[in-house]
C-alpha cells in the first residue's frame, strides 16, 4: 500500500466516494497535510484557517474546545474549505452507544466532512452514523470517518487485540469509513485506507503531557502514513502560514520519494 500512488489508490473497486474525493484533493494541492487548529477562540480559529487553508488537504478542529463558535463562524469555516479546497474533520473522537452517537453527528454532520470515532463500542455505533447520513441524500458519499486504532500518546491502554478488532470494524463499514488513525503502516488492511497520523513536529520530540513526535520524514517514510497531522508546530509557530508550507512541501516530498521508489 504505502509504495502505491494516491491515483491508483483512488481507482481501486473498493475505494469509496468520499476516500476518492480525499486522494483526488491530495493531488489536486500537492498536500497531504492536515492541521489541528487547537486554539481556544472563534476568532484564532478563523484566522488561522485563513493563513493556513492554501497548503491543506484536511482542516481538522476539536470545535468543543473553542469559546466562541456559532453557526457564523461554522459557515464561514465552509467558505474558506471551498475556497482553498480543504475538507474539514472534527476530531470529536466519539465513543458512546450508537443512539448518543447518532444524536451527537446530527450536529457535527452538518458543517464538517470528516469525523474521528473511537471503536470502543463497536460497530453499531457506526450503523448509527450511516444512518444520520442516509437520511439526507445529498450527505451520500460527501461524508467520511477515520476510526482510532493507535494513540500517539505515551501510556495509552490499547491492545493488539483491540487493534486488531478495530481494524476489522473498519473492513465492515466501509462506505463510511475512509482510514484509520494510527502509528505504524501495519495497522492498515487495505489500500483502499487512508492512514492518517498524528504526533508530527519538526523541532520536538514530546510535550510536556506524553504526546510523541516524529518528523515528517519518519512519519511518511518509517511509519506509512499517507496524510499527517501537524497541531502546535505550525498553530503556535510565529508564522503559522510559513510553517504550513514548509511541512506541506516536507511531507508531499516525501509522500513523492516514498512512492517513486517502487
Ligand atoms: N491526536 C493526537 N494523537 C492521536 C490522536 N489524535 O495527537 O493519537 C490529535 C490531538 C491534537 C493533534 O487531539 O488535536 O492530533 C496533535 O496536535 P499536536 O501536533 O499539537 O500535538
Amino acid at each position: 500500500r504505502t509504495k502505491m500512488g494516491f491515483n491508483e489508490r483512488s481507482e481501486l473497486l473498493e475505494t469509496s466516494k468520499i476516500t476518492q474525493k480525499i486522494f483526488k484533493l491530495t493531488l489536486e494541492k500537492k498536500s497531504n497535510l492536515c492541521v489541528a487548529v487547537d486554539v481556544d477562540t472563534a476568532d484564532k480559529l478563523l484566522d488561522i484557517t485563513e493563513k493556513v487553508g492554501p497548503y491543506i488537504c484536511i482542516l481538522k478542529t476539536h470545535i468543543d474546545a473553542i469559546s466562541g463558535v456559532t453557526e457564523a463562524t461554522l459557515n464561514s469555516l465552509k467558505l474558506m474549505a471551498k475556497q482553498y479546497n480543504f475538507l474539514i474533520m472534527e476530531d470529536r473522537k466519539m465513543a458512546d452507544i450508537g443512539n448518543t452517537v447518532k444524536l451527537q453527528y446530527n450536529k457535527i454532520v452538518k458543517w464538517a466532512d470528516l469525523v474521528t470515532v473511537h471503536s470502543i463500542s463497536g460497530g453499531m455505533m457506526l450503523k448509527g452514523l450511516q444512518e444520520v447520513i442516509n437520511e439526507d441524500k445529498d450527505l451520500l458519499g460527501n461524508r467520511g470517518v477515520f476510526i482510532i486504532a493507535e494513540l500517539s500518546c505515551d501510556g495509552n491502554l490499547i491492545s493488539q487485540q483491540y487493534i486488531k478488532e478495530t481494524v476489522k470494524i473498519s473492513e465492515e463499514y466501509k462506505d463510511i469509513v475512509v482510514g484509520l488513525v494510527c502509528q505504524s503502516d501495519d495497522v492498515i488492511p487495505s489500500p483502499s485506507l487512508i492512514q492518517l497520523t498524528p504526533g508530527v513536529n519538526m523541532k520536538n520530540s514530546e510535550d510536556s503531557l506524553g504526546q510523541k513526535y516524529q518528523n515528517p520524514s519518519d512519519v511518511i517514510l518509517t511509519k506509512g502514513a499517507d496524510i499527517a497531522v501537524v497541531g502546535r508546530g505550525i498553530v503556535q509557530d510565529d508564522n503559522p502560514a510559513e510553517a504550513a508550507k514548509l511541512y506541506k512541501e516536507w511531507l508531499w516530498n516525501t509522500y513523492i520519494e516514498r512512492v517513486s521508489n517502487s
